[in-house]
This record gives C-alpha cells, sequence and structure tokens, in this order.
C-alpha cells in the first residue's frame, strides 16, 4: 500500500440526494467476537481480499544475502532453543520470550538499517540484539543474570540495552517503547542528523494507548521514524480477530496520514525490500508504519503451554516454519547443497552452545553495583536501599562507579 493509497480517500461521486426519500437509520454494526473468524494461518497467509502481503521482487534472487539471512536465522533459532532449554532446567529465571516463528522477520528487518540508527524493541528481543551484532556470548550471559552480559545481568532477557551497538532497550512493559522510540526520533530531527529509530513491537500493542499517542504525534511532527508490528496472530493468548476491531493493522497509519505497508514475516528478502523502503521514508522525514505477517511458533513465554491453541493449529504452523523453509528454498534453487546447509546449522549450534558454556562460566553481578545503572546522572534523594536496611538509616551515596 503505498502512500497515496493511505492518505487519500477516493473522490467519491456525488449522487444527487432525493430529498424526498426518508433518512435511513444507520446502525453501527459491530463484528464481535463470536462471528469473527477463526483465526486460520492458511487464510492469514494468503488474505482473500488483500494483495498488500508483499512476496519479495521476482528480480534475480541474491543467493549470498539468502545464504546469510539463513546462517542468521539458524543462529537465533539455536539460540532460542538453548534458551528454552535452560529457562526450563531453571538456570534463567524470570521471564524469557523467544523469536521463534520470527526469524525471517527479525533478520530482513535488521538488515534493513544502518548501524548509526537506532532500534527500540519490546522484551521478546534475543534475536534483535544478536541481529544488531551483539556477541551471542554476552546475550546469553544477560539471559543467565551475569556480569559478562548486555546490561551487566541486572536487565535479563526482557532488558537488553547496548549503546554501542543502538539497541536502546528491550522493554517489559507492552507499548512502553513507543514514546521513548518517537522521543528518540525528535532528538534525532533537532540535532539535524541523517539517523533513524526503528520501533517494533508486536500486534496487541497497536490496541495500546501510547500506539495512537506516538504514531500522531511522529506524523505531525514529521519524525524519523519506523512503527514496525510483528503480527504473530497472537497477543498473549487472544487472537488479533477476537482482540482488533481492525485486524490488518497498518491500515491504522491512515489515521495518522502516515505511509504503511503489510509484508510476509515469513520471506526475509521480502522484509528486507520494505524494510529499506519504510526506512528510507523515515529518513527522508516521513515516518512510516510496517506490517510484518509472522508466526509466533510456541507460547508467549517459555512458561506458556499455549493452550488456547488445538494441537492441530500448532501442527499446521510447521510448514510455515521459515528456518526449514528457507533451507529447503537454498538446497532447491543450488544456492547450497545439503550438506553445506547442514553445515552452516552445526556451526551456529556450536556458537549457541559455546554462548551457554560462556553464559555459565560468568559470575552474577556484585549486589554493590546494584543501583549503579538506574540513572545516567547521580539524583539528589534517590534511595539506594537494599532489601533488610533499615528506613531511618542514613545511608552513603558512594559516586557512582561506571
Ligand atoms: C502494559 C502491559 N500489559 C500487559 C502485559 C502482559 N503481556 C506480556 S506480553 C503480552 C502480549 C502482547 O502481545 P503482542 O503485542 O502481540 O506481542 P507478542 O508477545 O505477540 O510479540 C502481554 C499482554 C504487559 N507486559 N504490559
Ligand atoms: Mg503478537
Amino acid at each position: 500500500m503505498t502512500d497515496n493509497a493511505l492518505t487519500k480517500p477516493k473522490a467519491a461521486a456525488k449522487k444527487p440526494v432525493a430529498k424526498e426519500a426518508p433518512a435511513k437509520k444507520t446502525v453501527a454494526k459491530r463484528v464481535v467476537a463470536k462471528t469473527a473468524p477463526a483465526r486460520s494461518v492458511v487464510v492469514k497467509r494468503t488474505p482473500a481480499k488483500s494483495e498488500v502481503v508483499k512476496k519479495a521482487a521476482t528480480k534475480k534472487v541474491d543467493g549470498a544475502q539468502l545464504v546469510s539471512f539463513y546462517r542468521d536465522m539458524m543462529l537465533i533459532r539455536r539460540f532460542e532453543e538453548r534458551a528454552a532449554r535452560a529457562y526450563t532446567e531453571a538456570l534463567i529465571g524470570g521471564y524469557c520470550h523467544l523469536n521463534l516463528g520470527e526469524e525471517a522477520a527479525v533478520v530482513g528487518l535488521m538488515s534493513a538499517l544502518r548501524e548509526t540508527d537506532y532500534l527500540f524493541t519490546n522484551y521478546r528481543e534475543h534475536g534483535y540484539a544478536l541481529m544488531r551484532g551483539i556477541d551471542p556470548n554476552r546475550v546469553m550471559a544477560e539471559l543467565y543474570g551475569r556480569v559478562d552480559g548486555v546490561s551487566k545481568g541486572w536487565g535479563g532477557s526482557m532488558h537488553m540495552f547496548d549503546m554501542t551497538h543502538r539497541l536502546l532497550g528491550g522493554y517489559g512493559i507492552v507499548g512502553g517503547q513507543l514514546p521513548l522510540a518517537t522521543g528518540a526520533a525528535l532528538a534525532i530531527q533537532y540535532r539535524g542528523l541523517d539517523e533513524v529509530v526503528m520501533c517494533t513491537m508486536g500486534d496487541g500493542t497497536a490496541n495500546i494507548g501510547a500506539f495512537h499517542e506516538s504514531l500522531n504525534i511522529a506524523a505531525l511532527w514529521n519524525l524519523p521514524v519506523v512503527f514496525v508490528v510483528i503480527n504473530n496472530g497472537l497477543g498473549m493468548g487472544t487472537t488479533v480477530a477476537k482482540a482488533s476491531a481492525e485486524p490488518e493493522i497498518y491500515k491504522r497509519a491512515s489515521a495518522y496520514a502516515m505511509a504503511a505497508e503489510r509484508v510476509d514475516g515469513l520471506d526475509p528478502l521480502a522484509v528486507l525490500d520494505a524494510g529499506r523502503r519504510a526506512v528510507a521514508s523515515a529518513r527522508s522525514g516521513k515516518p512510516f508504519l510496517l506490517e510484518v505477517v509472522s508466526e509466533r511458533l510456541r507460547g508467549n513465554s517459555v512458561d506458556d503451554p499455549a493452550k488456547y491453541r488445538s494441537h492441530e493449529e500448532v501442527a499446521a504452523l510447521a510448514k510455515f516454519d521459515p528456518v526449514p523453509n528457507l533451507a529447503a528454498r537454498l538446497i532447491k534453487e543450488k544456492i547450497l547443497s545439503a550438506a553445506e546447509v547442514h553445515k552452516i546449522d552445526e556451526e551456529e549450534t556450536a556458537r549457541a552452545d559455546a554462548a551457554d558454556a560462556f553464559a555459565q562460566a560468568s559470575a552474577p553481578p556484585d549486589v554493590s553495583t546494584l543501583f549503579d545503572y538506574n540513572y545516567a546522572t547521580p539524583v539528589a534523594n534517590y534511595s539506594r536501599r537494599l532489601p533488610g536496611y533499615s528506613l531511618f538509616a542514613v545511608i552513603a551515596r558512594p559516586e557512582v562507579a561506571r
């Protein structure tokens, strides 16, 4: 969907109104959850009435790019499986949301950014951190809450922050990243820089108030920001069809006169193409809403048995799994042999295993550093009390060590 198609309503042909005709009562009809079509992955992949899920252009396929995507997607896949295992073994605490099924979306989007661009994302962030170029060892160590982690062990799975790689956070609060990303885009504009902010979120996040506020102000002020909705069809346990009055989320951009597009998130090349268009638009001062139609192969987080999905539905997802699908494509198009595909799998499995070993060997952070990274600069009256400290004790506030 182009800028024009979304933002410029078709000129309605003026019909002469018969004055004598009695005014019809218009009763607003709501499609209620009961009658909403059950989510079907088949329908979602090939939307009946919509031609807007874009496939990659049929130009000559860039084999090297596809191989590189496969390697990256394999790293994310093996990393996430490792994380899931460590969580099940109670080695990782807290929450842990995986990118399983969204690998093609992650690699395509991250490849559309320059190193100098910024990323804000949500709690489902491991793949994004890896693709921003952060060492897998540091990402895994953060999941384990260890001192060598991206956030020095204090953030965990949902709260990675790395200024060097311009990852300005995973956020655990649904929609929490949107106003911050919008503010970062304002800072870039204010400073006259040629940088872009990408802000990714889930489909459920499009129903949060901050979504409206952020898109509105971004469009009003022409901020260099791309809002990306990864539409995996599910909020925590609710389908988009049941939760969203407009399930084709990219269409919401029209309320903000913003350019938008919907793309097949299982095709990394299509995502890259769309991501580039979106980023180029933002860089020229036109914010963009990109909806990436994807899949979530497992529960919302690793402790979610996903009982709201039938066995048949989960089994049907296998044919949409972007990782084996890309492997099959590489072999079919004779870009790689089966042995070469297998070798990449082995190499990336070894990297994930090495990251796991590294994380396990890393020490927990010292408790005295608990408050060191809360604020950029020391703040007056800011409590550094640890559990068990007296409320009335005078607490020395040592200079924040960095
Ligand atoms: C403000 C807020 N409400 C509720 C939650 C609990 N919660 C965690 S994940 C999630 C689902 C969000 O779905 P979506 O935006 O589609 O992202 P996805 O998890 O599918 O990637 C919810 C409701 C939260 N973290 N923050
Ligand atoms: Mg979702």
